[in-house]
């Protein structure tokens, strides 16, 4: 081992008797130099350390309200870089068309090239976490090298500790890897940005990435650790998904129905998992296996939510808002800030006209070198917060048994085609509605916002296996399942003249919807792309959770039935199917049963969109 690992430090090393985990390190500290190499167990003392380092580092600064700190990201790292991501192939091998792959070879010679030398006068911290709960089946060990005290700081909140699951690995090589340095750095944010690169190497279970700090990049644990697990639960037969985790409760009949939901980012991912009255799990990632029981299972892959802050008020999301502003450990990225508190876009407060934010100085009216207004807070800026610092985490959060699934839901951005709720009819079906999941972008990815997308089980960005094998896993899951979940799909964004159809807290009434029809307490209509709610049933549901009428005019325009609108979706998910190698033929199936009843529709009711009183 080098000199730079101290006896203290090589003592926690060795405890782990474990030749792969020395390997790795001493792999990495020849490569990247850093000036010294700290092996942290996420003992309090530890957790304690980082906390000071990452602001003695001059990567968070602490803010007014106690526990809160601030972290930059650099200017041109705001978000996921899909570019630069790569899943790396054997010369010659294939993935989705979507699927960013590069050549193992030249990017691993390429990205250690550009690691070489990365740490030179830095402290390289090596970390041990368990994805999922400890000591469960679900567990997948995780050793991260990073040289930003940040990312550890974001993992320490983020993700259970897991030295003690590398003991029980007794000295076996089954854990996730993850590298990562930021690269040379300038005002304390990656200077090379251009240099930026992810790279994933499935054959030896890591990720290895260089030049970046936004955590979506830099992260070990979150979305590098879901691309190694989605290859991993591929081979072992069980689900990897990018799903939310969340309670549905009814308190006068002492019951919980537990959901999943997959949607893009910032398309309401996680004020579903936070609907009021509802207890969370988790917000993004979930694996998901079959119990003995013919269930599904799920466990929250972290402990913590990494969330975006638009739009958090404390009249939209009462409960985060409160976490946000009063003491505890949190982490703010790319907000503004000024005389020491954190301000964003939608807080419900005016913001200052000037203070620091992920451009540095800021002032109104400030633009960028392209000529662009620069906003005061990002679009994509986050919060870093364990879940347990919310009043309505869920129970069994760290049951390592997981919680029995009985419903799912696919959700997306999508102003003019799908209705706010709808429901499957059966499994197979709920596939295609998840595989035919489209979704305007936004600020969580680099480029262009609100462009139409692509995004099946809205896990697109992270897929390492063909798109085709893995809807073929989710359909045999399924079919394996003796109480496969009912599927619904949602849609918060519909609009009219501009305008959203729906206020945010509807939500929870389409929530109520799918939990009682999981009961079998609702009807429905049955249309040509699934299950609709009963116009007397929601009138029922916005009476007794808002007080509020729900008048006829509101459910015709938010349920009608958009046929041509949706019947050119089919036409575009045709288009990308027939792109695809070996999309399963059910899929084509579901695709043709989907327009044939759409076709008919249009021929009963030849207006552009039909009342849903058209259908019983
Ligand atoms: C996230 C994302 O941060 O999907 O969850 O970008
Ligand atoms: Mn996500």
């Amino acid at each position: 081992m080098s000199p730079i690992l101290d006896k203290k430090n090589l003592a926690k090393l060795k405890a782990l008797k474990n030749r792969y985990v020395e390997k790795i390190i001493e792999k990495y500290t020849k490569l990247c130099k850093p000036q010294k190499v700290t092996v942290l167990t996420g003992s309090p003392e530890d957790i304690s350390y980082i906390r000071k380092l990452a602001i003695k580092n001059g990567e968070e600064t602490p803010l007014k309200i106690p526990g809160h700190t601030i972290h930059f990201d650099g200017y041109f790292d705001q978000g996921r870089d899909k570019e630069n991501t790569k899943v790396l192939l054997k010369k010659g091998g294939t993935l989705s068309k979507s699927i960013n792959t590069g050549e193992r070879n030249s990017c691993l010679k390429e990205i250690f090239a550009l690691l070489k030398d990365s740490m030179k006068g830095k402290e390289m911290l090596v970390l041990f976490y368990c994805l999922g709960p400890t000591s469960s089946p679900f567990s997948i060990p995780a050793l991260q090298i990073t040289d930003s005290a940040y990312v550890a700081h974001s993992e320490n909140i983020l993700y259970r500790q897991g030295y003690q699951e590398f003991k029980r690995l007794k000295g076996g090589n089954k854990f996730f890897q993850f590298v990562h340095s930021a690269g040379e750095l300038e005002n304390n944010v990656s200077k090379n940005y251009q240099k930026k690169r992810v790279y994933i190497d499935l054959p030896d279970n890591r990720v290895l990435s260089v030049n970046n700090q936004y955590a979506g990049n830099s992260v070990g644990l979150k979305k590098l650790s879901l691309r190694l697990a989605i290859k991993k639960a591929d081979s072992e037969g069980w689900l990897c998904e990018h799903m939310f985790i969340m309670g549905a409760r009814i308190k006068e009949k002492k019951r919980v129905t537990y959901f999943t939901g997959a949607f893009p980012s910032a398309c309401g991912k996680t004020s579903t998992a936070m609907i009021p009255g509802g207890t969370i799990i988790g917000d993004d990632i979930a694996y998901i296996k079959r119990g003995g029981n013919g269930r599904p299972y799920a466990v929250n892959v972290e402990q913590g939510i990494f969330g975006i802050i638009e739009n958090v008020n404390s009249i939209d999301d009462p409960l985060i808002y409160k976490a946000l502003t009063t003491p505890r450990e949190l982490i703010f990225s790319n907000v503004l800030v000024t005389n020491g508190r954190p301000y964003w876009l939608g807080m419900g407060k005016e913001l200052p006209k000037k203070g620091v934010n992920y451009a540095g100085c800021w002032k109104e009216g400030d633009k960028d070198n392209g000529g662009n207004e620069i906003l005061p807070a990002h679009k994509n800026a986050r919060y870093t917060i364990k879940i347990t610092e919310l009043p309505n985490a869920d129970p069994n959060l760290n049951n390592p048994k997981g919680v029995p699934i009985a419903g799912t839901i696919y959700g997306g951005r999508d102003s003019d085609t799908s209705p706010p709720v709808i429901q499957a009819f059966d499994w197979s079906h709920g596939v295609f509605i998840g595989a035919s999941l489209e979704s305007e972008t936004t600020a969580a990815t680099l480029g262009k916002m609100g462009v139409r997308k692509y995004n099946p089980l809205a896990n697109l960005d992270f897929l390492t296996i063909p798109l085709g094998k893995y809807l073929k896993n989710h359909l045999e899951f399924g079919k394996k399942l003796k109480h496969p979940p009912q599927i619904f799909q949602t849609n918060y964004f519909l609009k009219e003249n501009g305008q959203f159809l729906n206020q945010k807290v509807d939500k929870k009434v389409w929530l109520l919807w799918m939990e009682g029809r999981i009961h079998n307490e609702f009807g429905a209509l049955t249309t040509p792309i699934g299950f609709f709610p009963k116009y007397e049933d929601l009138v029922f549901l916005f009476k007794t959770i808002f007080q509020r009428r729900y008048k006829k005019e509101e459910y015709e325009k938010q349920f009608a039935l958009r046929t041509n609108n949706l019947l050119a979706k089919l036409e575009r998910i045709e288009a990308i199917f027939k792109e695809e190698m070996d999309i399963p033929k059910l899929m084509f199936r579901q695709l043709e049963k989907q327009k044939e009843r759409l076709l008919a529709a249009r021929k009963k009711f030849p207006q552009d969109s039909s009342s849903p009183f058209c259908f019983s």
